[in-house]
C-alpha cells in the first residue's frame, strides 16, 4: 500500500467533511433579545417571530366564505415578509383533517419591524383543533374563538387601547355619545385608574361598553435570536387592537368606526349614526370606507363628577382651523384588516372623504385644576366652535349622564376618587411630541428620532401610591422551533391589580 496516497485520500476526505460541514450543519439561532434602544437595526434573523393576538373561526362568512380562519397577529417584517410566505394550516374535526394555506395582508409602516398582520384561510366545519405546520416539519397548536354572531348594536365604535388611563372625562363623554347615537363601544384597555375603572365597569354592565385587555406581547421560550416586539411596533400595535375588533365583529354589525377615545362624531344628516351612515353609503356605495378627518378642539375638562356638564363642556368646545388625517367608518364585509387610519389594501381613491361633519378631536383641553403645559409644546390656535352639534343632542346626552350617575351606587362612591388633574397626559405627551409629533406634524426635523419606528414603549410613567392602577395580565406560551416564523400567544388574560401603571 502506497502511503502518501492514503494521506492523500484522507487529506480529500477530510475536506470534503469540512465543506460539508460548514454548508450544512446549522448556524446556532441564539436564544436572546437583541436589544436595539435607537430603533435603526435592520438585520434579517434567520427565523421571524411572531405574536399572535387572537384568532377566529367564521362558519358563514359573507366576506371570507364558509370555515373561515382569521388569524391577527404581528410579524417581524424586516426578516421575512409573510405577505410572501403562505402558512400552512391544519384543522381537525371529529371525521375530518383539512390541510390549507393562508393568503396574508398586513397594515401598518415599514419604519418599524414588527407590524400587523392577517393570515386568512378555510377549513373544516366546527375544527376541534387548529394548527400550523412549518417548513421545516413542526407542527404547533393554536387556540381559537368563535367570531361573534351578534351584536349589542348594528354600529360598533372600536376604541384603541388606553394606557396609564386617567382621563374619565373623555370616556363619560365618548361612550354616551356612541349610546345616543345608538352604536355600542368596545375599548381595549392596557391599564388604568382604579376608580375610573370601577366607573367603566358600570358603564359595561348598562350595556353601552364592552372592555377587553390589550396585553403586552411576551415571548417566553424564543428558541431563537429575537427583538421585543414592544417597543418595535407602531404605537403598542393600535392597528392590531382595531383589526382585532374588526375581525370579532365581521359578521355580526353593519358598520364599524376605528376611533380613539378623543375622536368625537356628531352626525349631521340622520339622528343615529346607522342612518348616517346608510345616507354616506347611499351617495357612494362602491366606497371602501366613510373617511372622516379630524379637527383640533379645546374645552374645559371638569375637574370633578360633580361638575360634569354636557352642555356646559361643548358650550366651551373651540375649533381650530387645522385638519388632521382622519378615521374611517367601514362596512366589514369590505375590509380583511386596517391600519390606524385606514387599510392600506384599499386605494385612496375608493375612500370617500367626508367634507362635513369632522371628528372633533377633544385631545387638548383645558384644565378646571392644574397647568396646561401640553399646549406650551405644541401651539396651536383655536377659534369659536365650526362643527355643527345640535342643542337636542346635548340636552339628551346630559339627561342620560344624570340617570346613569344617578342610578349607579358605585359612580356615585367612585366619584370621589377620581383624579381631578392630569399626570400621565402631560408625561405621555412630551414623551410622544419628542418620538413622534414634533418630526412628523410640528416641522422640528432634527429631532433623533425623525422617521424612526413610532412607539413610544421605554418612556419613563412614574407611579403614585394614591391613583392605584388596573393593569392587563396573561400567561404565555411559545410555539417549537419554525421556520421562517416561530409563534407565541398568551392564555388566561386577566386584570392584575399588581402590576402598575404602565404601557
Ligand atoms: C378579504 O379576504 C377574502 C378571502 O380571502 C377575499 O375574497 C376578499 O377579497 C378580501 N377583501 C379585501 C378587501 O381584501
Ligand atoms: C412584502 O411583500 C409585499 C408584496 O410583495 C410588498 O408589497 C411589501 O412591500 C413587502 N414588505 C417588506 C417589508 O418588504
Ligand atoms: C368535519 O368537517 C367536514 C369538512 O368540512 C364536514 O363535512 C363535516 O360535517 C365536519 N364534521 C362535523 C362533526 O362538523
Ligand atoms: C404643571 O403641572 C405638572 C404636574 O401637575 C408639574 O410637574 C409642572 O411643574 C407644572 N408646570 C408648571 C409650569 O407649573
Ligand atoms: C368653518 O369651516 C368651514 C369648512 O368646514 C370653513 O370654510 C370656514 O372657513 C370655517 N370657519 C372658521 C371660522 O374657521
Ligand atoms: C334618582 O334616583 C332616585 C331613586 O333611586 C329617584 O327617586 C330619582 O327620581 C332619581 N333622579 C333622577 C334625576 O333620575
Ligand atoms: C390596494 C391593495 O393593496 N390591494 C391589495 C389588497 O389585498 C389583495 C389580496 O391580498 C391584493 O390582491 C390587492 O392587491
Amino acid at each position: 500500500m502506497n502511503p502518501s496516497f492514503s494521506l492523500k485520500t484522507i487529506f480529500k476526505l477530510l475536506a470534503i467533511f469540512v465543506i460539508v460541514y460548514v454548508v450544512f450543519y446549522p448556524e446556532p439561532d441564539g436564544n436572546s433579545e437583541i436589544i436595539d434602544t435607537k430603533r435603526t437595526n435592520m438585520d434579517r434573523l434567520r427565523i421571524s417571530h411572531s405574536f399572535i393576538n387572537n384568532v377566529y373561526y367564521y362558519k358563514n362568512s359573507k366576506s371570507l366564505g364558509k370555515n373561515a380562519v382569521a388569524i391577527v397577529m404581528v410579524t417581524d417584517q424586516w426578516s421575512h415578509n409573510m405577505t410572501e410566505i403562505p402558512l400552512t394550516i391544519i384543522g381537525k374535526n371529529e371525521t375530518s383533517k383539512v390541510k390549507s394555506t393562508t393568503r396574508s395582508q398586513m397594515d401598518g409602516v415599514t419604519t418599524c419591524r414588527y407590524i400587523t398582520t392577517v393570515a386568512l384561510t378555510n377549513t373544516v366545519e366546527n375544527p376541534e383543533s387548529l394548527e400550523i405546520q412549518s417548513r421545516n416539519g413542526e407542527i404547533m397548536s393554536i387556540p381559537f374563538k368563535h367570531a361573534k354572531t351578534t351584536a349589542p348594536s348594528k354600529v360598533m365604535i372600536c376604541i384603541s387601547p388606553q394606557f396609564a388611563a386617567e382621563q374619565w372625562q373623555l370616556f363619560i363623554m365618548h361612550v354616551h355619545i356612541s349610546r345616543h347615537f345608538g352604536a355600542h363601544m368596545h375599548i381595549y384597555i392596557t391599564s388604568i385608574i382604579e376608580s375610573y375603572f370601577k366607573i367603566m365597569l358600570e358603564y359595561e354592565k348598562a350595556g353601552y361598553v364592552t372592555i377587553q385587555q390589550w396585553i403586552r406581547m411576551k415571548f417566553i421560550d424564543p428558541k431563537s435570536d429575537y427583538f421585543d416586539p414592544n417597543p418595535h411596533v407602531e404605537w403598542r400595535n393600535q392597528a392590531g387592537a382595531q383589526t382585532d375588533c374588526l375581525l370579532q365583529y365581521k359578521e355580526a354589525v353593519d358598520y364599524i368606526a376605528f376611533f380613539d377615545i378623543d375622536d368625537l362624531l356628531f352626525p349631521k344628516y340622520a339622528t343615529s349614526y346607522w342612518e348616517e351612515f346608510n345616507y354616506m353609503y347611499s351617495l357612494r356605495p362602491a366606497s371602501s370606507s366613510l373617511y372622516y378627518k379630524r379637527r383640533e378642539h379645546e374645552f374645559l375638562k371638569p375637574s370633578t363628577l360633580d361638575k360634569f356638564n354636557f352642555i356646559e363642556i361643548v358650550g366651551s368646545l373651540r375649533s381650530s382651523p387645522s385638519l388632521k388625517s382622519g378615521k374611517v367608518v367601514i362596512q366589514p364585509e369590505k375590509y380583511n384588516s386596517t391600519w390606524i387610519h385606514f387599510s392600506q389594501n384599499h386605494s385612496k381613491r375608493s375612500r370617500f372623504e367626508i367634507r362635513s361633519p369632522h371628528l372633533v378631536h377633544v385631545q387638548r383641553p383645558k384644565q378646571q385644576n392644574g397647568n396646561d403645559t401640553i399646549k406650551d409644546l405644541w401651539k396651536m390656535t383655536f377659534d369659536q366652535l365650526n362643527e355643527t352639534i345640535r342643542e337636542m343632542d346635548v340636552l339628551a346626552l346630559q339627561l342620560d349622564f344624570l340617570m346613569r350617575k344617578n342610578d349607579s351606587e358605585v359612580i356615585q362612591e367612585m366619584q370621589h376618587r377620581l383624579p381631578d388633574s392630569d399626570f400621565y397626559l402631560p408625561i405621555v405627551f412630551k414623551c410622544y411630541y419628542d418620538r413622534f409629533y414634533s418630526w412628523a406634524f410640528d416641522a422640528k426635523q432634527q429631532s433623533d428620532n425623525f422617521g424612526t419606528c413610532p412607539n413610544a414603549d421605554e418612556c419613563y410613567l412614574p407611579q403614585r401610591q394614591e391613583y392605584p392602577c388596573i393593569h392587563s395580565d396573561a400567561n404565555y406560551k411559545s410555539g417549537p422551533k419554525m421556520k421562517p416564523f416561530s409563534f407565541h400567544y398568551a392564555t388566561d388574560i386577566t386584570w392584575s391589580d399588581q402590576i402598575g401603571c404602565y404601557q
